[in-house]
């Protein structure tokens, strides 16, 4: 194949064409669709004619006209990616094109497909060049009408975007529907959905007193399940107009389920277009954690109508204008509707668990990259959850109320534009008088800077003082750094554990006051701008003991000073919440890297008591969140401390977490038991947080018991098993068991697989577990179950349950011998051939292999060459493989 072409920001262009309305007529048809398209186009300079290229891709060009006259080969010129018109009209002009498409045999699931029988589309990022010729970016904004003519019985619901006009039967048993949507949008909002669905209807009252129709569709047998996904959807309406004083702007809001989707959903604009796996639930199929996803994605799709719809990106690399935008909103919306500081450890936590691998590997790229081949590769963590973090820092920085100032401003100017990184931060900065320094390294800079901070307390002058170094490791075409802009919001705790207030600093030679003493303040957020800076707090009359970068203030690895003591003190006193979990985090980490440390000399492993005794507190603290409590007593992942290791060993962390676990198992064994009886409940499945809380904590202690592999503790975790009436509980105790190998394992698997195989949903939950599991040998287990009959490697979320489960067990897919490189090796070939999207996704765990020991890196790099080597790889794949090896 010809080496694929990077594509750079520095080469952004504005386009010689924009285009006003859109008129798209869609004939569905059983082995082909016909789309017609008809463009008003307006030369950007008037007078000023270039050659007009559209981007096309898999498509049968059947004709083309400009105002009205078919064009003449020679004025034209097509080829596998392009349709060029040579010598376009120097003003406004129609250009109307006729393409030929096969959505039956585009399993891509990019542009227009089918799923399940019905025709569906998928346009972001560069979807609709699948559909039809056309200026694919984002910049291109028009006003669209898509009219859509399908057999009337196959197809009876006719979706697209806006408003609709008119719809009527056609002969031959066909109808039509006729959109128009009133707000201009890029291509790859534009949706279509043609099928056999059934609505769930409600209606939401926005702030100004307009009712917006909401219609949620799914296959009939289906719509039971959407009762949640309807609660979620109007949670979100009524929080964004509560929050930002953001109100929709159509009448009609229509979300649709559909099986087979590569990512979560889509924000299409009105036609929200949903995995369903975000969209059904049920007690009986779906867990608190589903339940969970599925309020956090519907808010997720619905606030991007403003950030990211009404106000879009200019071109792809801003895509965390949007994304790490709407990530934050969605975030607040969770810790508004549940545990604030529960969803902040959850963030973390996955930041931690997925993006700091990222940004420490050879796909590392800054939250704005500067290249890229396929888009679709960067539909990141970093983008997302990175992205997230920037735009809590202006939070932090600004506080709620400049932070809303900000938002106001930035839709005022920008409504209705397709906008970069800039106008944002622009928005933040203006609209608070603010100085920002040089905050917008955090859009260019990639790699997690390390923060260092070294404490004194001096008892004569009575001052603190807090030393920050900080230095932010090279990365790929980025070995030299600068300084970023690091907001370390801080409390310093006094001997008995309470908050010391804060009056006065000194920071740069200058005095400054923080708060008088009649408004004591507890907590604030120190500007960390240069390679090495020094703050010292005054009038503090004892050695306090410091809470850092509580909150979480910014996306950077800390190293402190902090001893043990402290760090058990900050676990039982901290009054940043999120800090007391971190404190324990941080206990759990030195306690798992020294006894690796151990295992790697063959010393025989030993337990801090101490540990076992924080937990047992944290345990019986009735004063804490349940969710909480849940949350302190888990251990960091295995992949988290093989991140912090020198050379990651995944036989040595796995043996040392599961000795720490079975330790905790034992020692607390008593406690988790009556933690388990005394959080059962008898009260029918209510999603909310009192009660998920409560599910959380006993799950977790059944979790803890079970892994003793004692025929008691199997028993009672079978108890539980039975006699759950619902997933959450049930799931739950099918993970405990399945903790160890055995008997009561495969017949507990065997029941839930026989209870459930006429659901898919539920399936493939039964797939993840077996596929993440940490049992000896579990690669041969895997490969099985891709012939198992309800495995299809055309299904992401079936491929994301086993592929990407297993790339959830380090021991296994790591397996010394190479058996697990080689399965996903194989897999990857066979999965590129039928969506290049799902995988490049599974070929990036290969990506950090030069992080383990030789004998494995060999092993690794192998499959990566194998790939490479592979005729017609695509894009996708290939951009992660060569990266992963350069
Ligand atoms: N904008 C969507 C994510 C998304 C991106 C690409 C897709 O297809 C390749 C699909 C969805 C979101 O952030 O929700
Ligand atoms: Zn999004």
């Amino acid at each position: 194949m010809d080496t694929p072409k990077e594509i750079f920001l520095k080469d952004y262009k504005m386009p010689d064409y924009f285009f006003e309305t859109v008129d798209l007529k869609f004939e569905l048809g059983e082995d082909k669709t016909i789309v017609s398209s008809k463009i008003t186009v307006l030369p950007r300079i008037e007078g000023v004619s270039s050659p007009l290229v559209l981007n096309g891709h898999d498509l049968k060009l059947l004709s083309v006209k400009v105002d009205g006259n078919e064009l003449k080969k020679e004025d034209y010129h097509v080829s596998s990616r392009h349709l060029t018109v040579s010598t376009p009209p120097s003003s406004t002009f129609t250009l109307e094109i006729v393409t030929e498409i096969y959505p039956q045999s585009n399993t891509s699931l990019e542009g227009l497909y089918k799923s399940s029988g019905n025709f569906c589309t998928q346009c972001e990022a560069e979807g609709f060049r699948k559909i039809t010729f056309y200026q694919d970016r984002p910049d291109i904004m028009a006003k669209y009408s898509c009219r859509i003519e399908a057999d009337k019985s196959l197809y009876p619901v006719l979706l697209s975007n806006g408003n609709l006009i008119s719809k009527g039967d056609l002969q031959g048993g066909k109808h039509y529907a006729l959109w128009e949507d009133p707000f201009k949008k890029p291509c790859y909002l534009f949706a279509l959905v043609a099928g056999q669905l059934e609505s769930r209807d409600d209606t939401f009252v926005t702030c100004s007193g307009r009712t917006v129709a909401l219609r949620i569709w799914t296959p009939s047998q289906d719509v039971p399940k959407t009762a949640h996904a309807m609660y979620s959807l109007k949670a979100a309406m009524k929080w964004d107009d509560e929050v930002f004083g953001l109100e929709y702007d159509l009448d009609l809001f229509n979300i649709v389920a559909v099986p087979d989707f590569d990512m979560g959903a889509m924000e299409n604009k009105s036609l929200n277009i949903f995995n369903s796996k975000l969209v059904l639930a049920s007690p009986e199929t779906a867990t608190d954690m589903d339940y969970a996803a599925i309020l956090g994605v519907i808010g997720h799709e619905y606030f991007h109508n403003w950030t990211g719809n009404r106000v879009t990106c200019r071109d792809w690399f801003q895509l965390s204008l949007k994304e790490g935008l709407t990530v934050f909103r969605d975030q607040e919306f969770l810790s508004d509707m549940g545990s604030r500081i529960v969803k902040r450890i959850s963030d973390v936590s996955k930041l931690r668990i997925y993006q700091f691998p990222q940004d420490a590997g050879p796909m590392a790229h800054p939250v704005r990259p500067h290249s890229y081949i396929k888009m679709d590769n960067f539909y990141t963590v970093t983008v997302y959850q990175k992205g997230a973090e920037v735009v809590r820092m202006y939070k932090t920085l600004l506080g709620s109320s400049g932070f809303r100032k900000g938002m106001d401003l930035y839709f005022k100017r920008h409504d209705g534009q397709a906008v970069t990184c800039e106008d944002f931060f622009a928005a933040m900065q203006d609209a608070n008088g603010a100085d920002f320094a040089n905050f917008l390294l955090w859009y260019s800079q990639a790699g997690t800077p390390r923060l260092k901070v070294t404490t004194s307390y001096n008892p004569e002058t009575r001052t603190y003082s807090m030393k920050f170094s900080q230095e932010v490791p090279s990365t790929p075409g980025q070995p030299v750094k600068e300084p970023m802009f690091i907001p370390v919001s801080v409390g310093l705790l006094d001997s008995s554990g309470k908050d010391i207030p804060l009056t006065t600093l000194y920071h740069d030679g200058l005095l400054q006051t923080i708060a008088s003493k009649d408004e004591p303040v507890f907590t604030t957020v120190l500007r960390v701008t240069k390679k090495e800076e020094e703050f010292v707090f005054s009038d503090i009359s004892v050695r306090p003991v410091p809470s850092l970068l509580r909150g979480y203030s910014a996306p950077v690895r800390l190293d402190s000073d902090l001893t043990d003591t402290d760090l058990f003190f900050l676990l039982a006193h901290d009054s940043d919440g999120f800090n007391r979990w971190e404190a324990g985090q941080v206990l759990a980490r030195k306690l798992m890297l020294n006894l690796v440390s151990d295992y790697q000399k063959n010393i025989p492993l030993v337990m801090n008591p101490m540990f076992v005794d924080g937990i047992r507190s944290i345990l019986k603290d009735t004063s804490l969140d349940k969710e909480f409590i849940a949350k302190a007593i888990t251990l960091p992942g295995e992949g988290e401390i093989m991140d912090l290791m020198e050379v990651a060993d995944p036989d040595a962390v796995h043996s040392v977490r599961s000795f720490i676990k079975k330790q905790l198992a034992l020692q607390l064994k008593n406690e988790f038991i009556s933690t388990v009886t005394e959080n059962r409940s008898s009260e029918p499945y209510v999603f909310n947080h009192q009660n998920l809380a409560q599910r959380a904590l006993k799950n977790t202690a059944l979790v803890y018991l079970a892994s003793l592999d004692d025929t008691e503790l199997t028993d009672f975790a079978l108890n539980e098993y039975n006699s759950a009436t619902n997933m959450t509980d049930q799931f739950a105790a099918l993970q405990a068991i399945a903790q160890n190998p055995g008997q009561a394992r495969d017949e507990v698997l065997a029941d839930f697989y026989k209870k459930w195989s006429h659901d898919f949903l539920v399936v493939n939950k039964w797939f993840a577990l077996q596929a993440m599991s940490d049992i000896p040998g579990n690669v041969a287990n895997v490969q099985n179950l891709l012939s198992h009959p309800a495995f299809d490697m055309r299904n992401p979320n079936k491929v994301y349950s086993l592929i990407g489960g297993f790339r959830g067990s380090p021991v296994n897919f790591h397996a010394k011998d190479g058996s697990g490189y080689k399965f996903l090796g194989e897999v990857v070939l066979q999965l590129d051939k039928i969506n290049p999207q799902v995988a490049s996704r599974m070929v990036s765990a290969f990506s950090r292999w030069r992080r383990y020991d030789e004998g494995r890196q060999a092993l690794a790099k192998a499959q990566l060459e194998r790939i490479m080597s592979a005729n017609g790889l695509s894009e996708n794949v290939y951009e992660i493989a060569s990266k992963s090896l350069a």
